[in-house]
């Protein structure tokens, strides 16, 4: 199928949509300049994933894993929403006027599209400016724009170490929010996954909670994933030219 028609048969989905669910991932922050973990100049390639996303890695050296996210936490200044964050929005924004259903899971942790201006958002792998420790659970919440130049290694209460609340290897998803996204992914009617290579789990599992419920699904990525071949709609591109491009094609509200 030609990209105009996809572009436009997507479109249609979504136009008759009453409930819609969306997964993203690291794909649809790399037009802001967030590096994804897996492609070319992605972020695992400055480090191992068992050195910094897993529980044991954070054991083994806690301080070299907070300067590694605190880096990360410093750069959200830099980044803001792209086109394709913005058009998920809008698609939030027009299914809620006309009273449909609408659920954003995503993977990401940088608040890209809290800073969109969607609503609806599952933090499934937890938040990057959100931290917490170890030892008494003392919270913290970086303001992105306002970010220590040295990482904060311990906590001011008890001196333990803290922990961005983030989500890693070998950790569960809180329980509550990758529950609700299975609800979203099992009811919807038109089921978006975009800027995710689909490999990790339980995220990835969303993809096939919605194809197995038989609601009508779409993908958009740059590369192909092991749902390409069973979504209805499959169009590979980037996230930020795509998804405005299927706004352009519905009617106007
Ligand atoms: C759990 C937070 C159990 C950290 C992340 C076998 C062996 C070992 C483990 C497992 C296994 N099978 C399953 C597991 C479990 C494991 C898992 O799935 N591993 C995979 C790798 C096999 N899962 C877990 O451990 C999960 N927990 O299962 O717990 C449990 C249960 C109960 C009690 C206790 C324990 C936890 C998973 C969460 C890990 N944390 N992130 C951090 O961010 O620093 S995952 C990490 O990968 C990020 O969240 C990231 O989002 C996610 C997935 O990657 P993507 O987002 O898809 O990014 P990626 O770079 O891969 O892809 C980007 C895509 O975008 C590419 O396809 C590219 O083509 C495309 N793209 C690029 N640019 C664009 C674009 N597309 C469009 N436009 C563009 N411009
Ligand atoms: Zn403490």
């Amino acid at each position: 199928m030609a990209l105009k028609k996809k572009i436009t048969s997507a479109a249609d989905m979504l136009t008759s949509a009453e409930k819609v669910a969306v997964l993203t991932g690291a794909g649809i922050s790399a037009e802001s300049g967030v590096p994804t973990f897996r492609g070319p100049g992605g972020m695992w390639e400055d480090a191992k994933i068992e050195d910094v996303a897993t529980p044991q890695g954070f054991s083994k050296n806690p301080r070299m894993v907070i300067a590694w996210y605190h880096k990360r936490v410093r750069r959200m200044k830099d980044v803001r929403p792209n086109p394709g964050h913005e058009a998920l929005a809008e698609i939030e924004r027009r299914i809620v006027a006309r009273g449909g259903e609408f659920a954003l899971a995503t993977q990401n942790i940088d608040a890209l599209h809290y800073s969109a201006g969607s609503k609806n958002v599952l933090e499934l792998h937890g938040s990057l400016a959100r931290w917490h420790c170890t030892g008494c659970g003392h919270r913290i919440e970086f303001d992105p724009d306002n970010v220590p130049e040295e990482p904060i290694y311990q906590c001011p209460r008890c001196g333990r170490y803290i922990r961005p609340d983030v989500v890693w290897f070998g950790e569960a998803l809180p329980q509550d929010v990758i529950s609700a996204a299975a609800d979203a992914a099992r009811n919807c009617d038109v089921f978006i996954s975009a800027g995710t290579s689909a490999v990790v789990y339980p995220a990835a599992g969303l993809v096939e909670i919605a194809v197995s419920s038989g609601a009508r699904t779409i993908e958009v990525n740059l590369d192909p994933t092991p749902f390409t071949n069973s979504v209805d709609v499959a169009i590979s591109g980037k996230t930020g030219e795509i998804l405005p491009q299927i706004i352009a094609q519905m009617p106007e509200e």
